[in-house]
């Protein structure tokens, strides 16, 4: 198949999901073309099958704004056109999967959208009133519509009363590339003396609540030897150094900035600690387990579906602070347990949430939108 796929570029769970199915969609011998506004941040190199559109979007002095969605809709018809593309594969609704029904207008019905949703489009811009009629209209209007765990349906039916069918297709992992690697040496220079080490990963914005990660942490660190990682950057990250300067955490909070390799840097903790208030799916639980580290998570939106209470982490109400920190103290103290927890968390990573199965589940969509009339 010929396949368009359009996602935000820039460093983010939905980008790193587009950008890694394109490449296994590539793999597996369909041509893909990615439209999107620069360069998916993990597609820096040559792959065979895989072409790369930019959307220049111009701002010229009589737009107030730049123009991003028509200048998309634009390039997503002239690919279509160029390309012979039979699907596009939008991820999120707005502007995408609006642009990619312009561009289906321009082109005419053989063009088949399928899109995608990832969370903030529902959760958030779902609420907006100024927003939500063409939001429900981008998405019933697509051929096919997706969301990345059972919650985000139920969410999206209930905030836009939606009725069309969608799709479950979780996120995925690739074993290839997550899997525990061995990071001793580092480990030791953040960790010298033996004290087990604690992460959190994200995009540091206030959904995140980075400042429960540090409150954890500290009543984990009132029991027991911990050092915390924080990988990431975020509006919330000056905020959240004053809370562990406050604490008297600064020597045991060890601030990482942004890193590529996740996987490295997973393979160097033992416990992930994500307490979000919103995660539609929260694909870095997902890159923990599969690294062999259990998740101590919120019960937020999709985070459920991904850590299994009790068998791969544990899950607690969003803001149960105490409740976390003091399952993270029972885990980390229980050396069969957490042997236990690890090994479920591989496997459930591999198993349920397989790059192969995932990739097949997109791509029979596919095919059913190209053969439903
Ligand atoms: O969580 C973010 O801040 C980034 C956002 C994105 O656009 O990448 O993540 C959303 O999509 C990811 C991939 O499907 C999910 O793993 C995240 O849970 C979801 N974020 C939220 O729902 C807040």
């Amino acid at each position: 198949m010929k396949i368009g796929i359009t996602c935000y570029p820039s460093v983010g769970g939905s980008g790193v999901v587009a950008t890694e199915l394109g490449k296994l969609l590539a793999e597996r011998g369909h041509t893909v073309h990615f439209i999107t506004s620069g360069m998916p941040f993990r597609l820096g190199k040559y792959y065979r099958n895989i072409y790369f559109h930019e959307v220049d979007v111009n701002s010229y002095s009589v737009f107030q704004y730049p123009p991003y969605d028509l200048t998309l809709a634009s390039r997503m018809a002239q690919v279509a056109q160029t390309e012979n593309l039979d699907v596009l594969h939008v991820h999120y609704a707005v502007p995408h999967a609006i642009s990619a029904y312009l561009a289906k207008k321009m082109v005419g019905d053989r063009l088949k959208v399928v899109t995608t949703l990832h969370g903030t489009d529902i959760t958030v811009l779902g609420y907006d009133h100024t927003l939500k009629d063409i939001i429900r209209f981008g998405i019933e209007h697509s051929d096919a519509v997706t969301a990345v765990s059972q919650s985000l349906i139920n969410q999206t039916r209930e905030v836009l009363q939606i009725e069309k069918p969608i799709d479950l297709v979780y996120n995925f992992i690739d074993k290839r590339e997550y899997y525990p690697r061995d990071m001793c040496d580092v480990r030791e220079e953040y960790a010298p003396n033996k004290e087990k080490v604690f992460i959190h990963i994200s995009n540091f914005r206030s959904v995140k609540r980075t400042d429960d990660v540090v409150r954890i942490f500290h009543r984990i660190k009132q029991r027991i030897p911990a050092k915390l990682l924080m990988i990431g950057e975020g509006p919330e990250l000056p905020i959240v150094r004053e809370l562990a300067a406050e604490l008297g955490l600064l020597e045991d909070v060890i601030f990482l900035g942004k890193q590529e390799d996740i996987a490295c840097v997973l393979s160097m903790a033992d416990v992930m600690l994500l307490p979000s208030a919103q995660e539609s799916f929260g694909l870095v639980a997902l890159e923990a387990m599969a690294c062999g580290k259990p998740v101590i998570a919120s019960d937020a939106g999709g985070l459920p579906e991904v850590v299994k209470d009790g068998e791969t982490g544990f899950v607690l109400p969003i803001g149960d602070v105490d409740g976390m920190g003091d399952k993270a103290i029972e885990l980390i103290s229980d050396p069969v347990m957490y042997e236990r927890f690890s090994r479920q968390a591989i496997e459930r990573a591999y198993h349920t949430f397989c790059h192969k199965d995932i990739t097949r589940q997109y791509e029979e969509i596919y095919r059913r939108v190209l053969t439903e009339e």
